[in-house]
């Protein structure tokens, strides 16, 4: 009982601490023009294979390159890197979340002027990334048909954190029996007005929405800045 306004207390100071760099991060990004999206799902949603398509894809007009969190293995940015982009793994050990500091940190030596986007996939995780700003411009949330409609209602916070919704595996969509406008509507219930996407990084179907999408916002983001 006595420890937890203490305990309160430090979480906040780390959270106050993390926002300040990723307002840093953020200036950074804006001074070299670079669009950056951060990616966060519960583990094994596809993050990876979505990511990988959408570097190797892009890739044939835009710079690109990629940081990928992990508790312990190398195994994503060594899936990543076979799109040809630079990529960097971050190791995270036991911490549930990237924080802005890594992000900081693993960019040493990048410059980001030359690049147009960068991608951050976060670690598999519905919950702990939530509360952490990395300086993206965009937030991206995955959820796959497999794991049920229900997931924006259970988890809301990542949800209401995120900026744009992905609905992914629609190949497998059938074989499960996904209803796609209920999970549809509970995304909305949660976060009136979210913009969501339904594909498959499998087959591609529907990836071309969401990249003229992303292709729309970093032309955005240039005209914003020559203003
Ligand atoms: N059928 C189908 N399988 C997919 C699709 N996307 C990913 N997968 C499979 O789903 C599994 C998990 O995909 P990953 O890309 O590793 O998922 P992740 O979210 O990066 O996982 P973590 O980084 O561990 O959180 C793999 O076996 C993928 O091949 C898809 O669109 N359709
Ligand atoms: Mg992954």
């Amino acid at each position: 009982m006595g420890s937890q306004p203490r305990l309160i207390e430090v979480r906040k100071n780390v959270l106050k601490q993390n926002d300040m760099t990723a307002r840093a991060l953020r200036e950074q990004f804006r001074a070299a023009g670079v669009f950056v999206v951060s990616l966060v799902s519960s583990p094994g949603s596809g993050k990876t294979m979505f990511l990988e398509k959408t570097l190797t894809r892009l890739r044939q007009s835009y710079r690109v390159a990629a940081l990928v969190g992990d508790l312990a293995t190398e195994n994503d940015a060594v899936r990543l890197a076979r799109s040809q982009a630079p990529v960097k793994q971050i190791t995270t050990g036991t911490l549930c979340h990237l924080e802005a500091a890594m992000v900081q940190h693993a960019l040493e030596g990048w410059d980001l002027h030359n690049l147009d986007f960068l991608f951050i996939e976060n670690v598999g995780n519905l919950v702990c990334p939530s509360s952490y700003d990395l300086g993206e411009d965009l937030r991206l949330v995955l959820i796959s048909v497999t794991e049920g409609e229900d997931k924006p209602l259970k988890y809301p916070t990542i949800f209401n954190s995120a900026d744009v919704a992905v609905v992914t595996k629609m190949d497998l969509a059938a074989a499960v029996e996904f209803d796609w406008h209920s999970a549809h509507g509970n995304i909305q219930a949660v976060r009136p007005g979210m913009a969501v996407f339904k594909l498959s990084a499998k087959t591609g179907d529907g990836m071309d929405e969401y990249l003229s999408f992303l292709a729309t916002r970093l032309a955005r983001l240039r005209e914003l800045a020559a203003v």
